[in-house]
């Protein structure tokens, strides 16, 4: 056996940002969102490179196959809207359709919207504190409702994978728009 020893652990979770030398972080701007937004006339007003969100992704085993290990993520997103759609993820169903996955609301205010494979479409509010569980065969995107950054985090199977193609030939069968104020799926 060798001497037991204490260590600092190589990853720091500090209010909303997740640090580490194997920390990697992917950028997604408004053109990465193209034709995700409704109103097409605004989307095409705005500059392309406007940053949506950024993720800072922790995922110690690539998706080789092997199962039981966990990726862990943070997610911010910036406050604003296409017409009257809030920024938001580009959303996704795990390639695996039998992986689960927490979210969970580190700052700011939004809504978590979720999809079943039969495109019924729920949200859940997303404040510093909620806990949100998302089973297996749902999609899932987040929109920030506020005007600050909205900041959660994530945890999944390292195996899930992420199929993008379903949303982004079908969409979600409900937006979150501002109507009158307030937040509304329709
Ligand atoms: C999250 C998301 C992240 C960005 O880590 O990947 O919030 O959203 P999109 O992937 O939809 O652009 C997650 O759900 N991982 O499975
Ligand atoms: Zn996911």
């Amino acid at each position: 056996m060798e001497t037991p020893k204490i260590i600092v652990p190589p990853l720091l979770f500090v209010r909303d940002l997740l640090l580490g030398d194997e920390v990697t972080k992917s950028n997604r701007n408004l053109s990465d969102l193209k034709d995700l937004f409704q109103d097409v006339k605004s989307y095409e007003t705005m500059d392309p490179e406007t940053l949506l969100y950024e993720v800072y992704s922790y995922t110690p085993v690539q998706n080789d196959g092997k199962t039981g290990a966990l990726n862990f993520g943070i997610t911010h997103i910036y406050p604003g809207k296409v017409g009257q759609e809030y920024f938001m993820t580009k959303g996704h169903f795990h390639a695996q359709d039998n992986r689960a996955e927490y979210y969970w609301g580190i700052e700011g205010e939004g809504v978590l919207i979720l999809m079943d494979r039969k495109r019924n479409v729920w949200g859940e509010k997303m404040f510093s504190g909620s806990l949100h569980y998302i089973p297996g065969g749902v999609a899932h995107r987040v929109a920030n409702t506020g005007n600050k950054v909205l900041s959660f985090a994530a945890c999944w199977p390292s195996d899930a994978g992420h199929d993008y193609e379903e949303i982004a030939e079908k969409g979600f069968s409900a937006r979150l728009m501002e109507v009158d104020g307030i937040p509304q799926l329709i």
